[in-house]
């Protein structure tokens, strides 16, 4: 029955391509939408060249994507009120009322979207993708199914994910996978979704699906992003392993790289910082223990960066792969009359006139409310393969993954938090810095940027198990590791008087110290909330690695610890997680400890920590 109605509705070509896959979810899956969604026609990529060649010509034609200068190059505009990640509209359908997750019973939710989504395509063409989030045939691999009426949104899955429809094909029945429906809505003249009021982006974990509509912009759209995040996590907690909003670099290291994994909130220095050494990701990574070990593979293979900011002088490497032939897509960007691309910070000349996500721009051009209108939106977007940059670590589709030497938790505080702390161990970091992030909202989500947010590992928008549980997990998992990777909190964004404490290049430094501490080449000043690094050894390496001087009254300001602050922070935190059920008891132990080794050095340094007086 279900093959029958395949037949007729695909045609002779996509049926044979489905048909290939001999998996009785997947076509009962595909039949449930294409009679859901009403599309005109179904064209189903098996990721070749020609499939892959189709869907970028059609996202011309379609005019989701206009061609810019470069050859390979083409940009894209979502409309206007959907620039970021629609935090109000994204939900968890589930039962349960959970703390810091928007929940929304299931019924209720499905039927509303599976409402949104009927006849939702019709006359346009339905899109499906099959990917693998993670090397394939490895331990690590995750497949998936996209179907999406949007070639702009399979254009990007191409790029950013391992074609996968050969996986499907070998496992056929074995092949278990997640799911994403997306559909633009119905799109104004200027071909953006119109109905961004009715935007609504539902996961399902209970069938470890998500559905997507009414949105174009990619962090809504693109499943296999961080929709799959949300999904990959409930796996990982099942298996026992970790899916993070990490970085995956490899630096420094005496025989080789050390790799490193590096968990910052969106727009807080994580893609700028996954350029500096060996890359293998810029955004996810899932970790997985082998034989005591910490292991982790990059589940994408294109990165989806911001482009605010982007120049030659600070971002070389990706300046060079933005401004090179070769596929990119910039979204919401400026373009220029003969298809140059512009944007907050490019540095380049501006033209007189362009067009960006608002429609037609000048200098100068005023919105309603009489601001000035900037050439790019500030969340403005680059999406392109990772085999564009020529800093391309050789083992980033590694089936085993690489060993884990780090990891590293970054905020953006402007006022109290140090630029570089390690860990005692992985439980004080898992619990005083990883769990405890506070963290500056930035334009990446709707919403006020600069506002205090609590950020727990950077995960927490894309959190969809109760966080004690999430953060047991965490536990758990170092305690199956031999010699688990040290933990780092970071901030680059200490600020003084509006203006930041330490250069956009100092974290070359602070990566190559911690290198250097996995080697057991420099101490550290124990302080209460951590192991910080000695005045002598950053001065060295300062001088090693950019070759400048680093004066003592600079280490003075950035490492003097507000010890007054950490402990209202760590009180803080205690109360929220005291809300929050199933918390596993060492989180409360670990910050009482942290409260009462502040209380200490309080009582004999007063309010703030020289670190100087303990060399
Ligand atoms: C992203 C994000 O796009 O976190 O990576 O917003
Ligand atoms: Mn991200």
């Amino acid at each position: 029955m279900v093959l029958e109605y395949l037949e007729e509705k695909l045609g002779r070509v996509m049926f044979e391509r489905v048909k290939q896959i001999n998996n009785s979810k997947l076509h009962a899956f595909l039949s449930e939408v294409i009679s859901l969604c009403d599309p005109s026609s179904v064209f189903v990529s098996t990721g070749s060249l020609e499939d892959y060649e189709y869907i970028r010509r059609r996202a011309l034609e379609s005019g989701e994507e206009l061609p810019a200068m470069i050859p390979g190059h083409t940009v894209h505009f979502d409309s206007p009120l959907d620039q970021a990640r629609a935090r109000g509209d994204t939900f968890i359908l589930m039962d349960e009322k959970l703390p810091f997750i928007n929940t929304k019973p299931r019924r209720d939710g499905l039927e509303e979207v599976i409402g949104l989504l009927r006849g939702a395509m019709k006359d346009r063409e339905m899109l499906v993708g099959f990917y693998s989030l993670g090397p394939k045939k490895s331990p690590f691999q995750v497949l998936a199914v996209q179907i999406t009426d949007s070639y702009y949104v399979l254009h990007s899955e191409n790029i950013l994910y391992r074609n996968a429809y050969d996986e499907f094909v070998r496992l056929g029945e074995g092949a278990d996978f997640l799911k994403f429906i997306h559909s633009q809505g119905v799109l104004d003249e200027r071909g953006g979704s119109k109905n961004v009021d009715k935007r609504r982006i539902y996961i399902d974990p209970a069938s470890e699906t998500v559905y997507s509509v009414n949105t174009q912009y990619g962090g809504n759209s693109i499943g296999l992003k961080k929709l799959s995040l949300r999904l990959t996590m409930i796996r990982a907690l099942r298996e026992g392993w970790l899916a993070e909003h990490m970085f995956v670099i490899g630096v420094y290291g005496r025989n080789g790289p050390l790799y490193f994994a590096g968990a910052y909130p969106s727009a807080s220095g994580k893609t700028s910082t996954s350029m500096i050494g060996r890359l293998i990701g810029d955004d996810i990574a899932f970790i997985r223990a082998f034989d005591g070990e910490a292991r982790v593979v990059n589940p994408e293979i294109g990165i989806f960066g911001i482009i605010d900011g982007v120049n030659a002088k600070d971002d070389p490497l990706i300046w060079e792969v933005l401004n090179k032939p070769g596929e990119v897509i910039f979204s919401n960007v400026l373009l220029g009359k003969n298809g140059e691309v512009f944007w907050n910070g490019s540095g380049k000349d501006l033209p007189a006139r362009g067009k960006n996500y608002l429609g037609e721009w000048w200098p100068g051009k005023k919105d309603e409310k009489g601001s000035v209108v900037p050439t790019s939106h500030p969340n403005a977007r680059f999406t392109v393969p990772l085999f564009s940059f020529p800093n391309l670590d050789p083992r980033y589709d590694d089936p085993e993954g690489v060993a884990v030497s780090a990891i590293i938790y970054g905020v953006r505080d402007s006022a109290n938090v140090v630029p570089l702390v390690e860990a005692f161990d992985w439980l004080h970091g898992v619990v005083t810095i990883g769990a405890s992030m506070e963290t500056e909202r930035t334009t990446a989500v709707l919403g006020k940027p600069g506002e205090l947010e609590f950020n727990p590992f950077a995960n927490l928008d894309f959190m969809s198990i109760n966080l004690g549980v999430y953060v047991r997990n965490h536990i758990e998992f170092g305690r199956r590791l031999r010699n688990p990777p040290k933990i780092y909190g970071v901030n680059y964004f200490l600020s003084e008087n509006g203006k930041y404490l330490t250069d956009k290049e100092d974290k070359k430094v602070w990566l190559k110290w911690m290198a250097c501490r996995v080697e057991e080449e420099v101490e550290a000043v124990t302080t209460p909330i951590g192991y910080l690094p000695l005045y002598s050894d950053l001065k060295k390496l300062f001088m090693d690695v950019l070759s400048k001087e680093y004066d003592v009254e600079a280490y003075k300001k950035q490492f003097t610890i507000k010890l007054d602050k950490y402990d209202e922070k760590a009180r803080r935190i205690l109360r929220i997680y005291s809300e929050i059920p199933e918390t596993p008891a060492e989180v409360f132990t670990t910050l009482e400890e942290q409260l009462s080794r502040l209380r200490r050095y309080m009582q004999e340094y007063g309010p703030h920590l020289n670190p100087l007086v303990l060399q």
